[in-house]
């Protein structure tokens, strides 16, 4: 990695120290390195702590700390993430987005970077939660009229409910009404061809750039 500071960062949250990163984020940003960098950095080190999850060297209580250590780190990137996505042309309102985490699934990080980005891309985004019944997607998308609906699944089990979502809007009669952008680390592009998903993003960035491709604007 070659940085001293980025490499620091990257423990820090493996190690779940949440005291730590804010600090170790600032000085990354005052040292000039870009975004998009000191994000892949905090995801791989969530990578590693899934790794060590997956052996067995670490239990749910460290997978929480490495979550809260993430997450006050983050909380000092957002405003630099929102900067740069509205450099690319955010403010002006670009469309209506109900997003959430699938039911039986409670991640929500990779959730709420998203909402983040979209929202500084300009979209008014309905952020529902996490554990969220298919129902309340096609609920809310209908009382807020919606023109995306944006679902995350982290876990194997659960990301078949992406598919589910697509039948039940399909029997609900309303399939053609919404846009479907799914993502989550075990989906992909194929899998979201081969749900009938209108897009997959990849991260909060890929995420807006979708979102703007459904919408017609790039
Ligand atoms: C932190 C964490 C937790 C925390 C979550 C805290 C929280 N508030 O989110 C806690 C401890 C609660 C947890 C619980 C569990 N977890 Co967990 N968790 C993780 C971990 C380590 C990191 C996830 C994360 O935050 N990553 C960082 C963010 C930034 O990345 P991301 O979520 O992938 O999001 C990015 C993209 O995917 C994308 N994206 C995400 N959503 C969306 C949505 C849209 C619309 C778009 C376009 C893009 C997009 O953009 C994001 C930004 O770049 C992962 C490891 C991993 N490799 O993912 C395991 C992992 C997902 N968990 C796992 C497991 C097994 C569990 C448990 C079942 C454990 C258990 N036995 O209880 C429970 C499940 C509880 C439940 N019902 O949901 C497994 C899943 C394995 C599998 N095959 O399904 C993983 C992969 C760990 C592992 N290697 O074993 N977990």
């Amino acid at each position: 990695m070659g940085n001293e500071v980025l490499e620091k960062l990257q423990e820090v949250i493996i190690k779940g120290k949440r005291a730590d990163s804010p600090a170790l984020v600032t000085q990354a940003i005052e040292d000039g390195v870009d975004v998009d960098t000191i994000i892949n950095t905090m995801s791989d080190a969530m990578k590693v702590v899934g790794e060590k999850f997956s052996k067995g060297e670490y239990f749910i209580t460290e997978m929480l700390l490495g979550a809260h250590a993430f997450k006050a780190g983050f909380d000092v990137l957002r405003p630099k993430l929102e900067e740069k996505v509205k450099k690319t042309g955010g403010q002006s309102k670009k469309g209506v987005i109900v997003l959430g985490t699938v039911i039986n699934d409670i991640h929500d990080i990779g959730k709420n970077m998203v909402a983040s980005a979209l929202q500084a891309a300009g979209f008014e985004v309905h952020d529902i939660g996490i554990d969220v019944p298919l129902e309340k997607f096609i609920e809310k998308a209908e009382e807020v009229n919606a023109d995306i609906i944006a679902l995350s699944a982290l876990l194997t089990t659960t990301m078949g409910e992406t598919k589910n979502l697509i039948e039940l809007l399909k029997q609900s009669g309303v399939r053609e009404k919404y846009k479907v952008l799914i993502g989550g680390a075990p989906i992909s592009q194929k899998f979201a061809d081969a749900v009938g998903a209108d897009a997959y993003g990849e991260d909060a960035f890929d995420a807006v750039n979708k979102a703007k491709k459904l919408m017609g604007l790039s």
